[in-house]
């Protein structure tokens, strides 16, 4: 197959963990430079050795929190190389409270972060793109954002907005070449449900108990393909399940 990213900038917030680091791994394993960001710095210097000694490329560290737009401008205006892909991969959900018990705290970390987070790094480096003529904004949305779920109401709002946002985008960025996509994932095992759970690693896993998950590199690879498409191909979202999930809601058990 075509290597179309190979030499490309590509920008990956949330790279220390999970998806975002699968991504990092496969963009890397195809020659794409890259811009890692993520809060805990130590993992992206890891994650920058890694990958540099293994392939080819120049890794840039960019280790600020994507609610902190001040952060994130101050990076992109020491920063020369123009960025080809910007992959808005960053994101949470804390607690699994129904809306007349959840925590304040919660809602205002998974808006900040999930939202004003894609907001602030889409609104800083979609100028260039669309100077450029030429980009890709690839949004991590979730099944969350096309249903809901008890207990999921603000992390449920959040993805919605991503996807709103994302279709929005697209629209905004009408008539140049700059795309604009989302991929919606239902269940992955990656240290996400911990997040969601607090740190209580028990009742993360039982998430992911009796059935086969997707793991982050089933997602990395569908952002590469999209990412790979010839320039005149824009692949706006793809919903993507594990076999033993078939909503939000109904995951099939081995011991069902
Ligand atoms: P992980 O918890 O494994 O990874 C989340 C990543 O986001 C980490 O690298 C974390 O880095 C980063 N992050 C969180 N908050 C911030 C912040 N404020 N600033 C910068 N980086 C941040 O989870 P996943 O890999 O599963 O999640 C990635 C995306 O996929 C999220 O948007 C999530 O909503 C979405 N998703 C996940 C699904 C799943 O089942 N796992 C399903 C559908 C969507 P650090 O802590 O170092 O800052
Ligand atoms: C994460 C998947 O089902 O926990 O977006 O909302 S889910």
């Amino acid at each position: 197959m075509q290597n179309r990213i190979k030499g490309k900038w590509t920008f990956i917030t949330g790279a220390t963990a999970g998806i975002g680091k699968a991504i990092a791994k496969i963009f890397a394993d195809s020659g794409s430079n890259l811009v890692i960001n993520g809060r805990r710095k130590n993992r992206l210097e890891e994650l920058k050795q890694e990958l540099e000694k293994h392939n080819n490329i120049e890794v840039a560290l960019a280790s600020f929190d994507v609610r902190d737009r001040e952060a994130a401008q101050q990076f992109l205006n020491n920063f020369s190389e123009p960025i080809d892909i910007l992959v808005n991969n960053a994101g949470l959900a804390k607690g699994i409270d129904a809306i007349f018990d959840a925590d304040h705290e919660d809602w205002d970390t998974m808006v900040d972060t999930n939202i004003k987070g894609v907001l602030n790094m889409t609104r800083l480096i979609s100028p260039q793109m669309k100077e450029r003529d030429s980009g890709h904004i690839i949004n991590i949305g979730s099944i969350a954002g096309h249903e809901s779920y008890p207990g999921g109401s603000v992390y449920c709002a959040t993805k919605h907005a991503v996807k709103g946002f994302t279709e929005a985008t697209k629209k905004d960025l009408h008539g140049t070449n700059v795309r604009v996509s989302m991929v919606s994932p239902g269940l992955v095992e990656t240290e996400f449900s911990e997040v969601r759970f607090k740190g209580d690693k028990d009742r993360a896993d039982e998430v992911y108990d009796d059935i086969k998950p997707l793991v982050g590199e089933d997602i990395a690879e569908i952002v590469h393909f999209m990412a790979n498409r010839p320039s005149h191909v824009n692949i706006m979202d793809a919903i993507v399940f594990p076999v033993a999930q078939s909503s939000s809601t109904m995951v099939h058990r081995d011991n069902d």
